[in-house]
């Protein structure tokens, strides 16, 4: 009788430990951009299933490649672009995505169903999709800066010296030289990528910041006038000084697609990716997915959450654009070998 008890208390002890209100603690762990979800959604899906989420931020892809590369284990779902979701399955860093698992694939856009990064979604899920384009603020201008020259042409730059800020992200901003220098964005040769880093060190002078997380605060505070940068970010910055706008360059620009992943640390544990699918599958609810489309104004490739999507976000063609500026976008494609070259004349530019 006394060992029963005994047994008891500690089935008790052990409960307590791990639960609230009856209901096992469940921890899922996303690594992802900054401010890349509406914080409600987490609410909402805790009290709907118990499962809490805690967030780590990373800055750009390379950075969260160096994580995880680095060891970093614990991650459940991490959120990579397009070229890096390519690299990282190139080097078995990606969980398969069972499908089956998924009660709300069919609300996506077919689109983005058979990306040319992940062929047939075999690993990750469209999250959201956008362009890098130039942040500005109707203050200083009559027309729309309407080109890159404004940041890459050093006399254009040099106007406003010490108000320009570019990403802290060198596919980014090697991207955004290698488009206006009329290359394509994932350029492997050298030739074109050295004529690029030159023509970054020639306009590195008037750059204020280069910086990812917090670049629109330092528009709305009036430190930079110029931001290359992403849509959804400067129209958030929109929401609170009409007078900041974004546009994409009549040069193209880089559009990106933005994916939901599963480690592979994650997929050796049932508890974690059972959490994992309830979290995916819940994010590309169309009522979550509209939510979140709403407060992070970004595009998203959830057609059934259109319905639910603000007008203006569904008709602003800098956010969902038309056919002819459609035509000018470009992924960053990955680039093989080419990463060091990238590497070593990105440290070239930030440290010289
Ligand atoms: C959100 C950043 C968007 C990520 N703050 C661009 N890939």
């Amino acid at each position: 009788m006394k060992k029963i008890l005994l047994a008891m208390l500690i089935v008790l002890i052990a409960v307590g430990t791990t639960s609230c209100g009856g209901q096992k603690e469940q921890v899922l762990h996303v690594y992802t951009w900054s401010e890349y979800i509406d914080p409600e959604i987490y609410t909402m899906f805790q009290e709907e299933t118990g499962i809490q989420v805690v967030e780590d931020i990373f800055g750009s892809n390379e950075d969260l490649l160096a994580k995880l590369q680095g060891g970093a284990t614990g991650y459940d779902v991490i959120v990579p672009s397009d070229y890096m979701v390519a690299m990282m399955i190139e080097m078995d860093m990606l969980a398969e995505l069972d499908k089956s698992r998924l009660t709300t694939l069919d609300n996506l856009d077919p689109t983005f169903t058979n990306p040319p990064f992940d062929p047939n979604m075999e690993h990750c899920l469209p999250y959201f999709w956008g362009t890098t384009g130039i942040g500005f603020n109707w203050n200083d201008w009559d027309e729309a800066p309407n080109s890159w020259a404004y940041i890459f042409d050093p006399e254009l730059a040099q106007e406003f010296e010490g108000q320009i800020s570019l990403l802290d992200d060198m596919r980014e901003v090697f991207g955004a030289a290698l488009i206006y220098l009329g290359y394509s964005p994932g350029t492997t040769s050298e030739a074109e990528l050295t004529e690029a880093r030159d023509l970054i060190l020639a306009i590195k002078p008037y750059v204020h910041t280069f910086e990812s997380d917090t670049y629109e605060d330092l528009m709305l505070t009036g430190e930079t006038a110029l931001a290359h940068g992403w849509s959804g970010d400067i129209f958030v910055a929109q929401g609170e000084d009409e007078n900041i706008d974004y546009i994409i360059p009549q040069e193209g620009a880089v559009m990106w697609v933005d994916n939901l992943c599963i480690t592979k640390d994650a997929a050796e544990d049932d508890d974690r990716l059972d959490m994992v699918y309830q979290w995916i599958d819940y994010l590309n609810r169309p009522d979550i997915a509209a939510i979140n489309t709403n407060w992070v104004w970004y595009a998203s490739p959830n057609k059934a959450a259109e319905d639910g999507i603000l007008e203006e976000i569904l008709t602003y063609p800098a956010i969902y654009p038309d056919a002819e500026t459609f035509a000018k976008l470009q992924y960053l494609g990955t680039v093989g070998d080419a990463t060091e070259m990238y590497s070593r004349m990105w440290t070239e530019i930030k440290t010289e």
